[in-house]
């Protein structure tokens, strides 16, 4: 691969010879030489540049001198390597350069002109007349803001460009994990010796020789940064490269995996307000049969939805001061999931007529503060299992946490079938223990149930 500069300022590229790229060159895997355009200019000022047509400030340069220069450097290294050449515009004008980007040239390339502009930039002609000649022209950017000139972006340029041709990086390896690559993901915190310095420690994790461990740190860590960063990046993710535990920690993050399309959204979970009265009745009454056990009748459900899902009970539920009711949000509006919960007063219990295990002990220890009840926790059928119910949970947890701060030990309660056991697994993995079973109505029929319990202000 052969990189041609051409610049009014070619000594600049004298930093070339240094580092990789200087062994590079030296073993013969890439080539580069910089050019003074003004070699190409014929008055005794050698002038490159003239004022802008239209009026304006500052000075353009000449399509004809950059004309003869391209051609002469094109004619003289295009037929030595014969493969496909590209001229590179640098200009703050150009599409934002990406790994994807340099990793097509790195493969497709074998010759880059790279004609770095100064002052407000090339006559546009330039570009036109190179396109409609069959030439791939590059106009790329590094970033939102503006340089005095192409040089610093054509050494981008060719460190991003040629530590991917093959034989440049000693460990492939290196290029797979880091930013920008096909992970998608930044790249994760990295440490070395000293253990500890100025106070602060190599996360633990990573001297434990779990390598599984480690990744999935690591992994995490890719995931946290991203998220903080580069949400943009989220979005962009091919969602086929994430496995159960990623969902679970994007879901954590506040993303989830789309269904319509494989791509992460963001989601909000936050306290119901009255507008989501017509939807949280919608959902409510949609999502109350996928709980119940086989042996209940249709219109035993249906008489259960028809007298608590209604509107009204849902604006009851809003406005009385002892109900806690979190929905989690699509970013197009819908709701997915929600939690409701009773909140006795003072150390009071709810649902007592319910069978609100009064006297529980969790985790061998007794409660001190209220009994909540949490008497809904229901996630739409395509959302399960992405991580949402940890999400929801812990939100609603905080937001427990937080009615009943005025207390030590304040308890959270439930009912579940007995016989689905999904729920039942589910509620354990979120920290609930079984304390016993209730007789629970649908309609007029009854239903066996099991009672989870577990603390409220431990996470
Ligand atoms: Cl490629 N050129 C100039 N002049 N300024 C820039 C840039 C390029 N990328 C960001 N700013």
């Amino acid at each position: 691969m052969r990189f041609d500069i051409i610049s009014v300022f070619p000594e600049f590229f004298d930093v070339a010879r240094l580092s990789l790229l200087g062994k590079a060159q030296e073993r013969n895997l890439i080539e580069i030489a910089a050019h003074n355009l003004r070699d190409w200019t014929e008055d005794v000022h050698r002038t490159v540049d003239d004022t802008p047509a239209g009026g304006g400030a500052g000075m353009v340069m000449r399509a004809d001198i950059w004309g003869k220069a391209i051609d002469d450097i094109l004619a003289r290294n295009g037929g030595v390597s014969g493969g496909k050449a590209v001229l590179a515009i640098p200009t703050p004008a150009g599409t934002p350069l990406t790994q994807a980007q340099c990793a097509q040239l790195a493969t497709d390339a074998q010759h880059i002109v790279i004609a770095c502009g100064r002052y407000e930039g090339i006559d546009a002609r330039v570009a036109e007349h190179y396109t409609q000649a069959g030439v791939e022209v590059f106009e790329y950017s590094l970033g939102d803001y503006v340089l005095n000139g192409g040089e610093v972006a054509a050494l981008a340029l060719i460190e991003a460009v040629a530590r991917l041709v093959p034989g440049m990086v000693g460990n492939p390896e290196s290029l797979l994990e880091e930013s920008h690559s096909q992970a998608g993901l930044l790249e994760y915190p990295v440490y070395t010796r000293p253990l500890s310095w100025r106070e602060l420690d190599i996360p633990e994790v990573l001297l434990s020789g779990n390598h599984r461990e480690s990744a999935r740190w690591r992994r995490d860590k890719s995931l946290e940064r991203t998220a903080a960063i580069r949400p943009d990046m989220l979005r962009r993710l091919d969602t086929s490269t994430l496995d159960k535990k990623d969902k679970r920690k994007l879901a954590s993050l506040g993303y989830l995996v789309s269904r319509e399309e494989n791509r992460l959204e963001p989601f909000a979970i936050r306290p119901a307000v009255e507008a989501d009265i017509p939807a949280l009745a919608e959902l409510s009454a949609r999502v109350f049969p996928d709980a119940c056990p086989a042996y209940l009748s249709e219109e035993a459900i249906a008489a259960h939805i028809a007298e608590n899902f209604n509107e009204e009970r849902w604006a009851h539920y809003l406005s009385a001061p002892e109900y806690l009711c979190m929905v989690c949000e699509r970013e197009n509006g819908q709701l997915i999931a929600y939690t409701l919960c009773e909140i006795p007063a003072g150390d009071g219990v709810a649902g007592l007529n319910e069978g609100a295990p009064a006297d529980v002990l969790v985790g061998g220890v007794e409660r001190q503060g209220p009994l909540v009840l949490m008497s809904k926790f229901y996630i739409d059928r395509p959302w399960r299992s992405g991580g949402i119910a940890e999400a929801l949970w812990e939100h609603t947890r905080l937001a427990l946490s937080e009615r009943t701060r005025d207390y030590l030990a304040p308890v959270v309660w439930l009912g579940t079938n007995e016989g689905n056991k999904r729920a039942r697994n589910a509620y354990k993995k979120l920290g609930f223990e079984l304390v016993g079973k209730r007789e629970f109505f649908v309609g007029d029929e009854s239903n066996a149930d099991v009672v989870f319990a577990r603390q409220i202000h431990m996470a």
